[in-house]
């Protein structure tokens, strides 16, 4: 269920329900850039993300560059969103406080 691709009208919903992502035009996938103090603080953030990304076996594509963090997330498996990314774009808010 989790994996299940979203359609259009889905994404719209989950996506009112996160703060800061966008949505890509062809709706697989979301996005979101991430500014911290400095690289500590980028490079903490993602060892928290990477934790958390294990225990739900749904991983980011993501770059860091000193202190910012840009954030893809789709899933692979499904070609599309599916409610693990907004599940992990949620938790990343979080950590990113
Ligand atoms: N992460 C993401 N973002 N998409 C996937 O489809 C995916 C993943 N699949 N992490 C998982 C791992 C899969 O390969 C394993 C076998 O469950």
């Amino acid at each position: 269920m989790a994996r299940q691709k979203l359609d259009r009208e889905s994404a719209n919903e989950a996506l009112a329900d996160i703060g800061g992502w966008s949505l890509s035009e062809d709706c697989g996938s979301i996005s979101r850039r991430f500014e911290f103090g400095d690289f500590n603080a980028a490079f903490g953030f993602m060892s928290r993300v990477a934790m958390a990304a294990e225990k739900l076996d749904h991983h980011p594509e993501w770059k860091n560059v000193y202190k910012t963090v840009d954030v893809v997330l789709t899933t692979h498996d499904a070609g599309g969103l599916t409610e693990l990314d907004f599940k992990l774009a949620k938790k990343m808010n979080r950590f990113a406080g």
